[in-house]
């Protein structure tokens, strides 16, 4: 989904860009500059035309010159670093928050009425500060169009925000190497006039049970449920072993299960089901790790629950 980076996508876009720009200019003139003189002095310097190496010992000039030219460069690209990044570093108070969840391998977006979504919703020329939360191991949010990337620590509150200058849609990935499937853990931002995003927030009803589409059927429900949540990064549909086992050949059947040191079978049920996503830790089946799949309890309700039942019930029909 990449389009041409507009300028004002975001309000950090000029300050990177500009601390880029200096460093790449300084960069490249000393790039051509050092080539330059290294050509020059080859050829002044020869072997033939300067056939005597002369050592030149102590010039206070020279060592303060090549003492305080890199000090003052080093300074001036520190210095316009510094102005790109330290507004990132604060975020204004009033400001609309997000949740951002990072998993293995999905994101997903709580807004501050609780809908939640797997692409970020944002509203054009709003400042709004993502509350970055990462459940199981390190991930990191990175926004390239807007020029914003924080790391996700577990057990540790960060932020970060940015004020969305375009609409359109942007891609935002996690950048920090986080198992099998990183690279699946790519979703986007869309940005939209703020009635727009209004709008969209208030709309609970496309993401709420049955109620929902009388249309849509169960089953199809249930594949939403599992869409949305990111647990198709581990589970396949067509009998393939991923992180985690396949919905497909699993449901009336039983698995072998253990549990803390014991082995026994269970009937793959509705019950099983539930504890197998509320508490996936406390049967684990067996040949797969334990510790991988994390809780969905407050996330998937006991009626979506059902809705993925009802989808198991049909794949395995
Ligand atoms: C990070 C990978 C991962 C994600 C994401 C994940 N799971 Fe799992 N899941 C596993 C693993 C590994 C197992 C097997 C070990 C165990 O039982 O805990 C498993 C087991 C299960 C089982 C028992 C399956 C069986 O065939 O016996 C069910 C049901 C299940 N997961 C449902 C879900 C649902 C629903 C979601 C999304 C809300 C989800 N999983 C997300 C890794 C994952
Ligand atoms: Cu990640």
């Amino acid at each position: 989904m990449y389009t041409a980076v507009p300028q004002e996508a975001s309000n950090f876009v000029a300050g990177v860009d500009l601390a880029f720009m200096v460093i790449l200019g300084i960069s490249a003139f000393f790039l051509i500059g050092l080539t330059v003189v290294m050509i020059v002095f080859i050829h002044k310097y020869r072997k033939d035309k300067h056939p005597k190496a002369v050592q030149n010992e102590g010039s206070t000039k020279l060592e303060i010159i090549w003492t305080a030219v890199p000090l003052v460069l080093v300074l001036v690209m520190f210095y316009f670093g510094w102005m790109g990044w330290r507004p990132m570093k604060n975020p204004p108070d009033e400001a609309m928050h997000v949740t951002a969840i990072a998993r293995m391998w999905n994101f997903q977006f709580q807004y501050e009425n609780g809908k939640t979504s797997d692409t970020l919703y944002v509203p054009l020329n709003e400042p709004v500060i993502l509350d970055l939360v990462a459940l199981d191991v390190l991930h990191s949010l990175y926004i390239p169009a807007f020029r914003v990337k924080e790391d996700m620590v577990p057990g540790q509150d960060k932020v970060m925000w940015f004020i969305p200058g375009s609409p359109g849609e942007f891609d935002l990935f996690c950048t920090e190497y986080c198992g099998l499937e990183h690279s699946y853990m790519i979703t986007s931002v869309i940005v939209m006039p703020k009635e727009e995003f209004d709008a969209w927030v208030l709309d609970t009803t496309a993401v709420e049970g049955p109620a929902a589409g009388a249309d849509v059927s169960l089953a199809d429900q249930g594949w939403e449920v599992l869409r949305k949540n990111g647990c198709n990064a581990c589970h396949s549909q067509d009998g393939s072993k991923l992180v985690g086992p396949s919905y497909l050949g699993g449901w009336g059947n039983t698995r072998t299960v253990v549990t803390g040191r014991d082995e026994r079978e269970v009937a793959m049920d509705e019950e099983y089901v539930m504890r197998s996503i509320y508490e996936p830790n406390a049967d684990v089946v067996k040949g797969y790790n334990k510790g991988l799949m994390l809780s969905y309890e407050g996330m998937v309700s006991e009626e979506e629950v059902k809705l993925i039942v009802e989808y198991l019930k049909e794949l395995n029909e």
